[in-house]
């Protein structure tokens, strides 16, 4: 009853005239792949490359997503990207608090859930990053700390704006490392995950609330993921890169 949904994150990948010609390219590879239609197929692009993107997928099932926003409406917020400056260039969704933000430019808890109601203000759908480092997993604190990062994240969110937020559970000593978490171990994370969300918003806002799995996802990997009950899609970074493999990760996913 979740719509699954495949987001590739490019970071800091592509100019505009590659961007351009990937998504020409996936069009033309996601169209052969029947029932496609079932899941959403999204790109989270570099900010540079949104618009030209947005131009050119006019009518087109592939939606576009940015990497980061910030938490303000606008101001001296130099090389930033407001909310409404990211759906005007075309944005639908956005991926907020990745493990790279929190690691590399000090993202906390708090501008994750300043970010999150900023987007969800303007229209844009966030895509929540949550997760574990090794020497947490090793701890056994997994369930505890991405707990408490999901109920941060959420913090005065209303339960008409959380159904629109994606969660992306990735292990942080997953991500581009190859090394993936078992589809249990994803499975078993993202169901406490569904858990919190239900003792926040209650047993029906959290089914329809989708959450994705992300950390080395690959087209041989993902039919196994989404046979889990609680994965609804995957966020893809490296193995989104080439559209001959995201598109094969997308058929492999329905
Ligand atoms: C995790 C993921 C994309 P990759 O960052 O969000 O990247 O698939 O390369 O591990």
């Amino acid at each position: 009853m979740r719509k699954p949904i495949l987001a590739g994150n490019w970071k800091m990948f592509k100019t505009v005239s590659q961007a351009l010609s990937y998504v020409e390219h996936l069009e033309g590879l996601l169209a052969e792949i029947q029932g496609v239609e079932a899941a959403d197929v999204v790109i989270c692009a570099p900010a540079t490359s949104l618009y030209p993107l947005h131009n050119q997928l006019e009518g087109s099932r592939i939606k576009l997503g940015a990497q980061n926003v910030h938490q303000a409406e606008e101001g001296a917020y130099t090389g930033e990207s407001s909310a409404i400056m990211l759906k005007d260039a075309g944005a639908n969704y956005v991926i907020i608090g990745h493990s790279e933000r929190r690691q590399y430019f000090g993202e906390t808890d708090e501008s994750v859930n300043a970010k999150t109601q900023q987007a969800l203000k303007h229209g844009l759908l966030p895509i929540v990053c949550v997760g574990e480092d090794l020497d947490q997993r090793n701890q056994g604190v997994t369930n505890t700390l991405v707990e408490s990062q999901v109920r941060a994240a959420f913090s005065a969110v209303s339960v008409e704006d959380v159904t629109r937020c994606v969660v992306a559970y990735e292990p942080i000593w997953a991500i581009g490392t190859g090394m993936t978490a078992t589809a249990q171990d994803a499975n078993a994370v993202c169901a406490h995950i569904r858990t919190v969300l239900s003792d926040l918003y209650g047993k029906a806002a959290a089914d329809q609330i989708r959450i994705q799995y992300g950390g080395s996802v690959k087209p041989d990997n993902i039919a196994e993921l989404m046979s889990q009950s609680d994965i609804d899609g995957a966020l893809v970074g490296g193995a989104s890169l080439d559209p001959g493999s995201f598109s094969k990760l997308v058929k492999e996913a329905l």
